[in-house]
């Protein structure tokens, strides 16, 4: 019998696609885009299809299993389960709950995967890691100048006159933003793109602004520069909503366009005219991408760059923004976590974690449990990250496959995709919400993470754990939006938009900070250690910058992957035997190495092997290898990335790197 069910893609992606799954006789036969998806309208990218590869993946593994020795042995359920119990038990009574390091990260955004928090809290708390990988230095920037997180919906970029991509890839992370540029484009607005690296908008005529890695807080301030000589602030909107213009204008004495052209390796006239592009012809807006603030002054960096929409007036106004993520949903959801539960815990940043795992000790960590991540492979400093799961006992991996971070488990559990059990989906970066309905029974053994921890809470007597149904854990976690109309019934019927998200992001002006305007000074910035206004500081690498290490390592992320997920589905011929490290002809010149050329990356860090590829579209002196590739596929990039904490937030600083290059002796 065939069917088809609406769905949605369950990835840490901008969109959350809304997806059609057709199946015949239980069996899933297609995925395309849902055309009825509001925001994704039917488009789709690779990774669509490839949800439908790995879920009959022959190398997927379907049934428990445990180490022993360096082999793995098939288990029933029953053995895991008690198995990781007892342990669990022992730890406890040994070393207290915080002892248990429970990371889950974001593998897949379904709401009932993150039911794990919930049974470690009704365990007794542990501990976890705290800030993120991924955006939180500018996350805490925001919530430092704002108070808080809001974004105009995608498409009033139409009212744009100017879109600033600011550290962000749309052609590889984001498909569906080009449409929505090249409508604004056809209504005139101009797009720009700051990133060192070239990169597709879908706009002809873009204009591409090439700043040395790590120096955008220094562009921004020397942009400010510009805009106040010329006259052009909103006086109206700086006096009655802003707090410190007057400080702030006295700093960005310092940073005239000249000295910063020096800093940022950009001309004068270049800074000059950005200036008086964002701020001549408004409204502008901000698009984030995540990519410059990757870097140890990554706060700052936000905080600048956010000042100058509050300098020109660029927020509160349709086409305007500092768009940096979508979080509206704090709110909307009835929190399952089980946070009152917890006795005990502590939290390590999280680019740092492996270090502060091995450090521990108080009480040690003894046990790992990873769940919709794999730091082994994207955690920065991978020799460290080995070496701390190395040195715990017991680690345990739910998972598909067996990646280079479940290779260091003890226990593997297979866990179902979102094709075999029901879920919520929201994204972090659009204001829709979507059902994903069980469209096939699990496969194998595999259960899902809320049946594994369930079946666990229960071995264990975790009665603070409830025992329900995922329909019911989701009409609990639905039951505040219940009110506004989105209940579970209505979920199933198509996705739905967060009622409470704005489409125009503080369009009331009421910020969410001590004084309530925009904080361009701020004393919440100066309890986090940073100074009140918002500054440059040079990244880490530009004080130790050397002839031994020449070069600027970019890892970003790729077009056909997400993170580590997808790359063992990719065919030999076209994943190449070793990574392909990408620079420009001058670089290569430079450096003495030749396209095709098998060389050596090599960082303070560790060295990885990779194949020269040369191309046109990057500022020369940077380097770039795509993340993710598994280590046991020759990949690794991690081997090379800092394991450095950004200075708000707890950030990751993977683009903090030097690097050199050079050709392998054999
Ligand atoms: N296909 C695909 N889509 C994804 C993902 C994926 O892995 N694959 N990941 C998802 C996730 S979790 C995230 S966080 C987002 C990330 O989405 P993006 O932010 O678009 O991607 P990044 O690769 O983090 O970096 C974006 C850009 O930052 C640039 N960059 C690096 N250093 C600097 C700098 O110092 N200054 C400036 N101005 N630019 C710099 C890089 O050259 C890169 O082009 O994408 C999401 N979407
Ligand atoms: N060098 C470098 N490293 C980076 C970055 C970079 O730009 N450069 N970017 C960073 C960023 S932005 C991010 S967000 C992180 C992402 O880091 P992670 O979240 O660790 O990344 P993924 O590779 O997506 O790992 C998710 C894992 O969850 C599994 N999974 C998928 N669905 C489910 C599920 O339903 N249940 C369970 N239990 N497991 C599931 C997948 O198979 C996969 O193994 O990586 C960071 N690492
Ligand atoms: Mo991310």
């Amino acid at each position: 019998m065939k069917k088809i069910y609406r769905s949605a893609c369950p990835l840490d992606c901008y969109a959350s696609c809304g997806l059609l799954i057709y199946t015949e006789n239980g069996r899933v036969t297609g995925i395309k885009g849902d055309p009825e998806h509001p925001l994704t309208r039917g488009k789709v990218c690779g990774k669509a299809r490839k949800h439908l590869e790995r879920l009959y993946s022959p190398e997927r593994i379907l049934y428990p299993m445990v180490k022993e020795g360096r082999d793995w042995r098939r288990i029933q359920w029953n053995e895991a389960l008690d198995f990781w119990a007892r342990k669990l038990e022992e730890i406890k009574r040994q070393y207290g709950t915080g002892a248990v390091l429970y990371h889950d990260a974001s593998g897949s955004n379904g709401v009932l995967r993150g039911l794990g928090s919930r049974f470690f809290n009704v365990y007794g708390g542990v501990s976890v890691p705290e800030g993120s990988l991924c955006w939180a230095s500018g996350k805490a920037a925001q919530a430092v100048d704002f108070g808080g997180h809001q974004a105009h919906e995608w498409d009033d970029l139409e009212n744009s006159r100017n879109i600033f991509l600011w550290g962000r890839d749309p052609g590889r992370t984001n498909i569906h933003l080009l449409q929505y540029l090249k409508r604004a484009a056809a209504k005139g607005a101009r797009v720009i793109s700051v990133n060192p690296v070239r990169v597709q908008t879908g706009v002809p005529g873009t204009r591409h602004v090439y700043p040395r890695p790590g120096t955008d807080g220094a562009l921004a301030l020397g942009m400010t520069h510009e805009i106040i000589a010329e006259g052009l602030i909103d006086k109206a909107f700086v006096e009655k909503y802003t707090k410190g213009y007057a400080e702030f204008a006295a700093l960005v004495k310092e940073f005239p366009p000249e000295k910063v052209a020096g800093i940022c390796d950009i001309p004068a006239e270049e800074i000059k005219l950005l200036a008086r592009t964002y701020a001549g012809g408004g409204p502008s807006a901000i698009m984030f991408g995540y990519g410059m603030q990757r870097y140890t002054n990554s706060g700052r960096t936000v905080r600048c760059i956010d000042a100058l929409a509050a300098i020109t007036g660029n927020i509160g106004v349709p086409g305007g923004g500092a768009n940096y993520v979508h979080q509206h949903w704090k709110d909307f959801f009835t929190d399952l976590s089980g946070a009152e539960f917890a006795r005990a815990g502590r939290t390590f940043p999280w680019p740092a974690l492996a270090r502060r795992v091995m450090e521990a000790d108080d009480p040690p960590v003894r046990s790992i449990v990873v769940t919709r991540s794999n730091p082994v492979t994207q955690l920065p400093d991978t020799n460290k990250v080995l070496q701390a799961f190395r040195a715990v006992d017991f680690v345990v991996a739910i998972d598909f496959f067996i990646n280079d971070t479940a290779a260091e488990a003890d226990l593997f559990l297979p866990c179902t995709t979102f094709l075999e059990d029901e879920d919520v989906v929201v994204s972090s970066w659009n204001n829709y919400v979507s059902y994903m309905p069980r469209v096939i029974e699990p496969l194998g053994e595999s259960k899902s993470d809320m049946d594994i921890f369930t079946a666990l809470a229960s071995r264990m007597g975790f009665l603070d754990f409830g025992f329900h149904s995922s329909q019911e854990w989701l009409e609990r976690a639905l039951s505040r939006a219940a009110g506004d109309g989105i209940d579970l019934e209505r979920l199933k019927e198509g996705p739905a938009r967060n009622p409470a998200a704005p489409r125009v992001a503080w369009g009331d002006r009421k910020f969410s900070t001590p004084s309530g305007k925009y904080e361009l000074y701020s004393e919440k910035a100066v309890e986090k250690g940073l100074e009140p206004l918002p500054t440059y500081v040079p990244p880490q690498m530009l004080s130790r910058k050397t002839e031994n290490f020449p070069l600027y390592l970019l890892t970003p992320h790729s077009g056909r992957t997400i993170h580590s997920q997808f790359w063992n589905l990719i065919p030999d011929e076209t994943l190449g035997s070793l990574p392909a490290v990408e620079m420009h002809p001058q670089t290569a010149a430079g450096t003495g190495v030749n396209a095709g050329d098998r060389v050596w990356v090599e960082s303070p860090q560790g060295r990885l092997q990779g194949i020269v590829c040369t191309v046109d579209d990057m500022r020369p002196g940077v380097v770039r290898i795509y993340q993710g590739r598994w280590a046991s596929q020759n990949g690794g990039v991690n081997f090379l990335t800092p394991d450095a904490v950004s200075d708000l937030g707890s950030g990751s600083c993977y683009y903090d790197c030097l690097c050199r290059v050079y050709r392998c002796s054999h």
